[in-house]
């Protein structure tokens, strides 16, 4: 049984990887859907085919979470129709793998300038809009990245420890209102992070998975379908989900052929 049928999910990052699985399967639940991400062109053909498939309202916009203007001006056309029940906080990315010494300050901005300002940025827009209605469920794609630092990883692992926080503070905050706060973190999932890591390396890209069967971007949307399908008393506050290969950043089981 779905309980958010009806109800209306923005989800960033839904272009690729976890974002567009996430928003088929809040589809597939029967939520009509907000898209954003940058690259307007996959957010239509995902767009045109769910609401096909599954007979729900999709709307779509191309939106840098980056940007503090274009986030506030689309958040306020969407405000003027209808207040999001669900926000999936899902945009982000790695940029680079480097000891802090050597590590490029232009990956540095990318990665905390979108998996943390641009998350605060998309939560401050929306969740005024939730408060004043007293509902709503924010739901932040954290990472094991967020509990666990490993080498060379150092600033992408500190955003999203400040994911986490920012997470644990929005809860806290919103104590005494209906409003759910959720972070679904999971571990080495193959989607496109890692091509986006290594700037369209694809031998780099695959041997991250080299080995080992990890996560897919469809396993980490049932866990976010779970999460907001809960009844309205459970707030599912962290569920970290880990490939049965992975035990920790550090551990990690590979087959050699
Ligand atoms: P993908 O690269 O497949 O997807 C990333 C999504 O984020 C794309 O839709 C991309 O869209 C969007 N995005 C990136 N930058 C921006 C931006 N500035 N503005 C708007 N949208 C943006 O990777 P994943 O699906 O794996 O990553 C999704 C989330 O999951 C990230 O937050 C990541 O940190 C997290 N995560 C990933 C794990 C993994 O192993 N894959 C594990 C743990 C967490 P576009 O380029 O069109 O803008
Ligand atoms: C992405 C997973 O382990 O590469 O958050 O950091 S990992």
């Amino acid at each position: 049984m779905s309980r958010i049928r009806g109800k209306l999910a923005l989800v960033t990052g839904a272009s690729s990887g976890i974002g567009a699985a996430c928003a088929e399967l809040l589809a597939r639940d029967g939520a009509d859907l907000i898209l954003w991400a940058r690259r307007e062109d996959r957010l239509r053909a995902l767009g045109d085919r769910l609401a096909r498939e599954f007979d729900v309202e999709v709307r779509i916009a191309s939106v840098d979470v980056r940007d503090r203007d274009a986030v506030f001006s689309e958040a306020a056309a969407t405000l003027a129709g209808r207040v999001p029940d669900i926000l999936v906080n899902n945009a982000g990315l790695g940029a680079g793998l480097a000891p802090i010494h050597e590590g490029e300050l232009d990956d540095w901005d990318r990665m905390i300038d979108t998996n943390v300002k641009g998350l605060l940025f998309v939560t401050r827009a929306f969740l005024p809009a939730m408060v004043e209605r007293d509902a709503g469920h924010i739901v932040n794609i954290g990472s094991i990245a967020g509990s666990q630092v490993y080498p060379s990883g150092g600033v992408y692992c500190a955003s999203k420890f400040a994911v986490r926080a920012i997470t644990e503070g929005t809860s806290i905050d919103l104590l005494g209102t209906s409003i759910r706060v959720s972070s679904v973190s999971p571990g080495l999932a193959e989607t496109e992070f890692s091509l986006v890591r290594f700037e369209g390396d694809e031998a780099r890209a695959e041997a991250v998975y080299d080995g080992l069967d990890p996560l897919t971007g469809r396993d980490i949307a049932e866990a976010v379908s779970f999460v907001v399908n809960a009844p309205p008393h459970v707030n599912v506050s962290e569920l970290q989900l880990l490939a049965t290969d992975q035990r920790s950043v550090h551990h990690i089981h590979r087959r050699t052929s």
